[in-house]
């Protein structure tokens, strides 16, 4: 793998979630793949699972870890070309991908959408000049439109929890939320959903349908109630609207998941992304309760990005 920013850089799907549920076995077997190699990680954005998750994987195959914290401790950065710098930036992204690729053998990038212009963020305008300038592999620490670290995790631990030899129901919900959030979690579940062998469905009220090109294959309703029958696992997440861009359109009352809610599905696990708003996105007796799954969730980020890292030092498809 040369980079590792969407499921497009996963020849096979599969393979890449069996190779991470093998780690998960013995997380050590690779502790010298990574002896003398660096992996950098760049945050423009807070993180929690993201950073530590990353850090503990190539920990495991024996990599020295940097973390750097552009939003609270890097100069501000210019990402336009051909400007006049005489205004708040102080470093070209030009300029900061090159030098941190001096020191680094591969840079994860954390890179939020600004949420203002849909044609900007989805250019993947700052993604894009990193892999451009910084001559070293990059990896998604999730960008504009994708979160493929946190889709790579979902999949594994749908795959270790579903009912064996059986084509899961898998279903994507909206949520309410006080924030106008990014569709990257809901656009990368949702094109690796389409890539698995689940039966995918998403559900939102209207206004909120994702790009197309991310949920091609999906049947996608304004029935939460519908969309919920037989589910085997409900994945909740916010995002704001995509094509009244960024905004939020409704309060979105009633689309909270309760234990109500879970009745109508097949006993189904409950998956989130974390952090969650508890009592808004999802009641506390569901977080509290024994269908949700969402700590080993988290916990699979581990092994995710071991499997993504160790691909990208092999440089292996
Ligand atoms: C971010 C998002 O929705 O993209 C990060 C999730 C991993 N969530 C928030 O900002 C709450
Ligand atoms: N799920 C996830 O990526 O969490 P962080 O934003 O805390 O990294």
């Amino acid at each position: 793998m040369k980079n590792y920013t969407s499921v497009h850089d996963v020849p096979d799907v599969a393979a890449l979630v069996q190779e991470a549920l093998e780690l998960k076995k013995n997380p050590y077997a690779h502790k010298s793949l990574g002896e003398n190699k660096t992996l950098g990680l760049i945050f423009l954005n807070p993180s929690l699972r993201t950073r530590l998750s990353t850090q503990k994987a190539a920990l495991n195959l024996g990599m020295n870890v940097m973390v750097m914290n552009m939003d609270k401790e890097g100069w501000a950065l210019e990402t336009q070309d051909g400007v006049v710098m005489n205004g708040t930036t102080v470093e070209h992204i030009r300029e900061a991908a090159a030098v941190m690729g001096q020191y680094c053998d591969i840079l994860g990038l954390r890179s939020f959408p600004k949420l203002q212009s849909r044609e900007e963020d989805y250019s993947e305008d700052i993604l894009n000049k990193f892999m451009k300038y910084a001559g070293v592999p990059i990896l998604s620490l999730e960008s504009a439109t994708r979160h493929p670290l946190q889709s790579l995790a979902d999949l594994i631990t749908i795959t270790e929890h579903k009912p064996t030899g059986l084509r899961p129901k898998v279903v994507l919900t909206w949520a309410p939320h006080v924030k106008a959030l990014p569709q990257a979690v809901p656009n990368s579940f949702a094109e690796w959903m389409c890539a698995a062998d689940v039966d995918f469905v998403i559900a939102h009220p209207e206004g909120y349908e994702l790009e197309s090109s991310f949920t091609d294959g999906a049947t996608i309703t304004y029935d939460q109630d519908e969309a919920l029958q037989n589910a085997d696992f409900v994945y909740i997440k916010n995002w704001s609207s995509f094509h009244d861009y960024g905004k939020v359109l409704t309060e979105g009352e009633g689309w909270m998941m309760t234990n109500e809610k879970l009745a109508k599905t097949n006993n189904a696990k409950v998956m989130h992304c974390l952090p969650v708003r508890r009592g808004l996105e999802l009641s506390h007796e569901i977080l509290d309760g024994p269908n949700s799954i969402v700590i080993q969730e988290a916990g699979n980020r581990v092994y995710a990005a071991q499997a993504v890292i160790k691909r990208l030092l092999e440089n292996k498809a």
